[in-house]
């Protein structure tokens, strides 16, 4: 390996060397993302719904460039709805994605700019192209870990805006212990 090169643990579903990005999204981020606040404020606020390993080679906003993530969602409710991630549109929106599954089971929740929302289930070796004009989360629907991988342009940037005023327009809960979609009220 080579100074500047990045080694993949798949078997752990981690990153490890330089330009590696470590970021931790924690319960007290997620304020106004769940449709149960209250339940939201009486976990602990340190408790860490998931991780991003994120190796940016290039500075953010290069064009030509791509990042290559590896996110790990903790197993865990809110009311009863599942641990997810944030989501969001890119901030160049014309920008696509690939996803794919390492470690244990969950939903990709995908919406287009009309707010038409669909579904893929997400497993290990599972993969998912999420087009350009189009906001992605993933749920964690197990009772592990769900990690799973992403690459994307390098000027994509984040839109998480979009998603905080209006949300998705369904979300993914526990029903007597089976994933069901509730459509936004
Ligand atoms: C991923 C996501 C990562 C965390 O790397 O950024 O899974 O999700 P949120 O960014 O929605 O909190 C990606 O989609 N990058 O573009
Ligand atoms: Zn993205």
């Amino acid at each position: 390996m080579t100074e500047h090169s990045a080694g993949i643990r798949f078997l752990e579903d981690t990153l490890a060397g330089p330009q590696i990005e470590h970021k931790k999204t924690l319960i007290a981020d997620l304020e106004g993302i769940f449709k149960d606040e209250n339940a939201r404020e009486l976990l602990p606020p340190e408790m860490v719904v998931y991780e991003v390993d994120a190796y940016q080679p290039v500075r953010g906003g290069t064009q030509g460039g791509l990042f290559f993530g590896i996110t790990r969602i903790q197993p865990g409710q809110v009311g009863n709805e599942y641990f997810m991630t944030r989501g969001h549109f890119h901030a160049l929106a014309d920008r696509g994605e690939f996803y794919w599954g390492i470690k244990g089971i969950g939903t990709l929740i995908l919406m287009d700019r009309n707010r038409n929302a669909r579904f893929e289930q997400m497993q290990p070796g599972s993969l998912h192209y999420i087009p350009a004009h189009t906001a992605h989360r993933v749920a964690n629907t197990g009772k592990d870990i769900l990690s799973f991988g992403a690459c994307w342009p390098a000027d994509a940037g984040y839109d998480y805006e979009e998603i905080e005023a209006n949300g998705f327009s369904a979300r993914l809960i526990n029903e007597g212990g089976t994933p069901k979609l509730e459509p936004l009220q």
